[in-house]
Parts: structure tokens; sequence; C-alpha cells
């Protein structure tokens, strides 16, 4: 018995032993096996298309990651129930996102994906002392009031040989809850509040992580001199993450990980 331990023992040694050389040697043991993953003869393709831009009178953003999951949307946009989801969500931000099917290229240029689409319908609703505030809003003007922001989420699913919307499924409410404080932007599961302010050229904003998922703050600073790309990394429960923005400009930014269910905010500085 103590000898057969000692042999596990041993085996375990080798094993841990063998795993660190394959680690230090920068390959996995499922990287070793070339012909085990058949996704190497194909790469993902990825297109990000832009169907349609936020306007003052629609704030509906709608992008697919790819000329399928674009078809995906079409299909979905015909459905009466995704007609009524759409209709009552109007008058707050609204992210479309058509995510599936994922397109895959092969060596000789076929592109190929599956039969099932997914499309993620998010709205975003916003308020300031229980109610719907205006974007030229400063932070001056909100700090102190209670912030309150609604996101529901709709997960829509395709048949793309039927042409046809197989499942509508709804998550539960998510619900945020904050003092809001000047030049402070909350981040919880997964949404930005204030998603849309104004703020004095000079200030130095922060986005205050308050969930337990990393989020990061992605865009472009468009100023008067030119723009910047600023990307934060991502941070954690009770990190932050802040940035001097200088001139008189606007700030557009997202949560990379997040995006698809309408993470997103903008700072106008003036
Ligand atoms: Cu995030």
């Amino acid at each position: 018995m103590k000898k057969e331990l000692l042999t596990m023992a041993g085996v375990v040694a080798v094993f841990v032993a063998g795993g660190v050389a394959l680690m230090q040697s920068g390959l996995l043991p499922e990287e070793r096996a070339r012909d085990f993953n058949a996704l190497e003869t194909v790469s993902l393709q990825n297109e990000n298309i832009v169907i349609k831009e936020p306007t003052r009178g629609d704030n509906t953003y709608i992008y697919a990651i790819n000329q399928a999951a674009k078809e995906a949307w079409e299909i979905a946009a015909q459905d009466d129930e995704v007609k009524a989801i759409l209709a009552q969500a109007r008058g707050g931000a609204v992210t479309v996102a058509a995510v599936q099917p994922t397109a895959v290229v092969d060596a000789q240029g076929n592109v190929m994906h599956s039969g099932s689409g997914q499309v993620i319908i998010t709205s975003n609703m916003q308020f300031v002392d229980g109610r719907p505030y205006d974007s030229q809003l400063k932070f001056a003007d909100v700090a102190g009031k209670q912030g309150e922001s609604r996101q529901r989420i709709w997960d829509v699913i395709v048949d793309m040989d039927r042409s046809a919307v197989v499942d509508v499924t709804q998550e539960r409410e998510r619900i945020m809850v904050q003092t809001l404080r000047e030049n402070v932007v909350f981040g919880d599961v997964n949404m930005y509040m204030l998603e849309n302010v104004a703020a004095d050229a000079g200030s130095t904003i922060r986005w205050l992580n308050e969930s337990s998922l990393p989020h990061n703050v992605v865009g472009t600073y468009a100023a008067e001199s030119g723009d910047t790309k600023i990307d934060s990394g991502f941070f954690h429960l009770n990190e932050s993450f802040q940035h001097t923005f200088a001139e008189k400009g606007v700030f557009e930014y997202h949560c990379t990980i997040h995006a698809e269910e309408g993470m997103k905010g903008t700072i106008t500085f003036s």
C-alpha cells in the first residue's frame, strides 16, 4: 500500500515536472497536438458591421460581428415579439448586438457558419431623482442626487435556415442605485452611470468599479487638437481609473467585454 502511494507520488511528480517543462517551452499539451484541433485550418472572421448609429431622436445602436450575424439581425427585425421589445425600450439607450453565428474562413477562403444566430437586445434607462434626465446636465448639477439605472436584456435566437426567430428570453432586470458624485462614473453589472453627461474641460473623471466583474474604459477622446485613444486596462471591485480631459471635446467609450450589453458612455467637455 505504501509502495503504491509512493509510486503514485512519483508519477504525479513526473507529470508536474513535465507540465512545467512544457509551460517553460511555451507550449501547452493541446498546442503540441497539432492534428487534434480541427479549427486550425480555419480562421475566425470578425468584421463588426455598424448597422445603425445612435442619434439624438433615436438612441439605438445596432451592430453585427459579421455578415452572417447581420443576416440573423435582419431575420430578428421582422419578428413581432422583437418589434414589440424595441417599441417598449424606446426612450432609453438601446444596444442591439448580433453576436452569432460566428463565421469561419477555411484555407480556400470559403466562409462557413452554423445555422443558429443570436441577437442580444439591451435597454438602459437611467434616472436622476426618479426622472429621466437631460444629457446636457453637468456632474455638478447631479452631485448628491440619486442616480438609478435599469438594464433589461433580451436574448433572441434565430434559425438561419428557416429564417425565423425560435426563442426570446428576457434576463432578470439589473438595477443600480447610487448617490451621484461630481466627476465620478459608476460601473456595475453591466452598465455605466451616468452614461451620458457633461463636464468642464480640465476635469479629472474617475470611473469606479462597484461590481465583482472586471471592466475597462476604452474609447476615443475627440478634442480640438485631435483624437486621443484611451484604454484603462481592466480594473476590479473598488478599483478605479481616472483621466484628465484638458480640452473641450467628446469622449465616447465602452467596456470591451460588456459592449454587447450596452456598457458604454459619452462625456461632453465644454
Ligand atoms: Cu465591463
